[in-house]
């Protein structure tokens, strides 16, 4: 399976802080993935499936930050 991870500057910040974000609010993840299927549908041919999954690892990365951050701190 290949990943195209961290590949645009604009995307993979957007893609990250929705996950940071998602750790306070949870309901973002659905609106994220939903857009992001959307995404590659009608963007097909711009978007490969390298894409599609690198950015979902994106937002991932950007959750398990967050996570990681709150522990550390004890919140
Ligand atoms: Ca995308
Ligand atoms: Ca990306």
């Amino acid at each position: 399976m290949m990943l195209n991870v961290f590949d645009d500057r604009k995307g993979t910040i957007a893609h990250t802080i929705s996950g940071a974000i998602s750790y306070f609010i949870p309901v973002i993840f659905i609106i994220f993935i939903f857009y992001e299927i959307i995404e590659h549908i009608y963007l097909a041919g711009k978007e490969k499936e390298a894409n599609f999954l690198g950015d979902i690892v994106e937002y991932l990365f950007g959750l398990g930050l967050i996570t990681l951050f709150m522990r550390i701190c004890g919140w």
